[in-house]
């Protein structure tokens, strides 16, 4: 199936501020050695690499109150809204390379203005083995890539809650997870106060990826802004060790490739996040080379050979 899509530009986040590990600074590196503004133009995609943001150096300090860096958090989560923001603004389709996932915060805040803007629904889809929804009293380490989407949902520090002014910059139930199998205790209570729509690893186990895919994507429709947030992290390590935080039993290969051909059978792809890949402890940009490939599915590579 060929589909149109908007010209594609890659804005490169090189962070790893709001991380446990050093490292995800330079996943976009690796990922464009990988080869995926390629991978993107052999699709008969429009490319344009904007090169690396410039924020803040990671200073790798304990916790205050709770947060990790939570002012250079702020600064990189700033500097990605507007490039974000700007972009579909442009009429192109942001793919943000991380970076640690604290950015799918200031990502997803700004594909929500625009949406606000441009009056379209958002469906956010949060592919993760972690549901990234912590704050600083539940937090076990303080680190913020631990937090993004408490934080779109309002819960958080000030400076987070209200990147672009409007707060929650996202309703949860606009939010759907995929793959999630690491929560801790606190975590737990405050997805189900707010919630949130996950689709955990036991029940993709019980009731298979397609079915989970498809509960998580009804309703789309010609209206909605389909932002999908891919921390590398949801896929099973034995394929993807080239992360930070990994937690066994995540999605194998044609698992993680169907949930990409789904959401682009959806056609209604805006804006992608590519985040937490950790070259520093990959083997050979293996982990890279997969994220580029399960990309160029959810841009329309597949196996399918029925109409
Ligand atoms: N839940 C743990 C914490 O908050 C680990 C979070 C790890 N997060 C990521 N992103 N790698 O999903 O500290
Ligand atoms: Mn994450
Ligand atoms: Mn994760
Ligand atoms: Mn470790």
């Amino acid at each position: 199936m060929s589909r149109h899509y908007s010209p594609v530009t890659l804005i490169g986040a090189p962070t790893d501020v709001g991380a446990g590990h050093r490292g995800a600074r330079l996943g976009p590196e690796a990922l464009r050695i990988a080869g995926l503004g390629e991978a993107l133009m052999a699709r008969g995609l429009q490319v344009l690499d904007r090169g690396n943001l410039e924020g803040p150096r990671n200073p790798w300090l304990d916790a205050v109150d709770g947060y990790r860096h939570i002012t250079e958090v702020t600064e990189w989560n700033r500097l990605v809204m507007e490039a974000v923001y700007g972009e579909l603004r442009d009429g192109r389709m942001p793919i943000l390379l991380g970076g640690d996932h604290c950015l799918g915060l200031g990502s997803i805040t700004g594909v929500a203005r625009w949406c606000r803007e441009a009056g379209k629904k958002l469906r956010v889809v949060w592919l993760d083995a972690h549901a990234d929804f912590n704050t600083s009293e539940v937090t076990p380490s303080g680190n913020i890539h631990g937090m993004p989407v408490a934080c779109l949902c309002g819960l958080g520090p000030e400076p987070l809650t209200h990147l672009s002014g409007v707060s929650p910059a996202v309703r949860p139930e606009d939010i759907r997870q995929i793959g999630i199998r690491s929560v801790d205790e606190g975590e737990r209570r405050l997805l189900k106060q707010y919630g949130i729509d996950v689709y955990d690893m036991r029940y993709i186990d019980e009731v298979g990826m397609r079915a989970a895919v498809e509960e998580a994507l009804d309703g789309l429709d010609e209206d909605t802004h389909l932002h999908v947030s891919f921390d590398v992290d949801f896929l099973d390590p034995s394929i993807a060790p080239g992360v930070g935080t990994t937690v066994l039993g995540g999605p194998t290969y044609r698992e993680a490739s169907l949930v990409m051909e789904m959401l682009c059978d959806t056609g209604r792809l805006g804006s992608l996040d590519i985040m937490e890949l950790n070259p520093l402890i990959d083997d050979h940009n293996r982990t890279a080379i997969l994220a580029v490939d399960l990309v160029e599915s959810l841009f329309g590579k597949s196996t399918l050979l029925r109409d």
